[in-house]
Parts: structure tokens; C-alpha cells; sequence
């Protein structure tokens, strides 16, 4: 019973990145991994709730702009993290 109880704290105190967001439909309109910097023309963006838009994004990773260049068409998740949108997951749009 304590182990459920502390399992179901940890839960509870999960950060909301911890759930998977949405996938978010967008071109990328420049990769800078150098900067950990990706600007993409995005969809709308229900979870945070952002309209749609050309705007920079952090990326977590730069490792994560390996595969993405200008002009193409991609899917990703964003999560808010110290108050500011990050991108978590970019991929080529399905
Ligand atoms: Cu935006």
C-alpha cells in the first residue's frame, strides 16, 4: 500500500512534459542546430494554446535537427518548460 501511495504521488507531481503532447504539423523554415534553434511555420497549437504562426523554437536537443532542413514537411511536440515552448520530438510529417 505504501508503494501505491508513493507511485500515485510521483504521478501526480509528474512534470506535464512527462505526457506525451500532440503532434503539431509544420514546415521548417531554418535549422540551426548550432543554436539549438528551429523556426518553423506551425499549425495550431491546442496544448499550449498557440495560434498558428512563423515563429523560433529551442529544440532540446540538436541532435534532433539531424534530419529536418528547410522546406520540409515535418510533425512535432512542444512542451513548456521554465514558461517557454521547447520542441521535444521533430519528425517528417506522415
Ligand atoms: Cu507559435
Amino acid at each position: 500500500m505504501k508503494t501505491m501511495l508513493l507511485v500515485l504521488a510521483m504521478l501526480a507531481g509528474a512534470p506535464a512534459w512527462a505526457q506525451a503532447p500532440e503532434w503539431v504539423k509544420a514546415t521548417v523554415v531554418r535549422s540551426e542546430p548550432a543554436r539549438k534553434l528551429v523556426t518553423l511555420d506551425h499549425e495550431a497549437i491546442k496544448s499550449l494554446p498557440m495560434e498558428a504562426m512563423t515563429m523560433p523554437f529551442k529544440v532540446k536537443d540538436a541532435a534532433l535537427l539531424a534530419k529536418v532542413k528547410a522546406g520540409d514537411k515535418v510533425r512535432f511536440r512542444v512542451a513548456l518548460q521554465d514558461g517557454e515552448p521547447v520542441v521535444t520530438a521533430i519528425e517528417a510529417a506522415p
